[in-house]
């Protein structure tokens, strides 16, 4: 059984997740409609991880005797400055879900609640591997610099990396 504070941390924490799906999803439509492809595959694949990661959330609060709120989300972008702003954006996103995982992870542990404490550890290993990818991308972005065919072999690349580790 999840106590009140716990179901409150991880509703939350559904809703963080649910906003990053809607987020991304957001940023996959606007580079389809830019012609980047290879980015919008990329994205719509992690949009999708993002709602499976909500969803895991969900069935684990109701699964523990907690009741899952499906929350209300904001109309996402309609567009973004360039492919740059995007990942950054998404890295500084990711950084700020990590620090709300690390707030779950805390109050698990002042609450004693050591099945949810194990339940979250696949979330802290998911941003791990998440902020080291989006910070590979940028990286990749700030070689390229504004070179338009170092762009296009990006974009191509894009399409067959997969955010998915779950
Ligand atoms: Fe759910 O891992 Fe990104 O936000």
């Amino acid at each position: 059984m999840v106590s009140p504070k716990i179901e409150k941390a991880l509703n939350k924490q559904i809703e963080v997740e649910a906003k990053s799906s809607q987020f991304y999803l957001a940023m996959a439509s606007w580079a389809d409609t830019q012609g980047f492809h290879g980015v919008s595959q990329f994205l719509y694949r992690h949009s999708d991880e993002e709602r499976q990661h909500m969803l895991k959330l969900i069935h684990y609060v109701n699964e523990r005797g907690g009741k899952a709120e499906i929350p209300a989300l904001p109309k996402g972008p309609a567009k973004f400055e360039s492919i740059q702003i995007i990942f950054k954006e998404l890295f500084e996103h990711e950084q700020r879900v990590t620090q709300e995982i690390n707030t779950v992870v805390d109050a698990c542990l002042k609450e004693k609640d050591y099945t949810t404490h194990n339940f979250m550890q696949w979330y802290v290993s998911e941003q791990i591997e998440e902020e080291a990818l989006a910070r590979t991308i940028l990286d990749k972005l700030a070689l390229i610099g504004n070179d338009k065919g170092g762009l296009y072999l990006f974009d191509r690349d894009l399409a067959s990396l997969t955010p998915d580790h779950s």
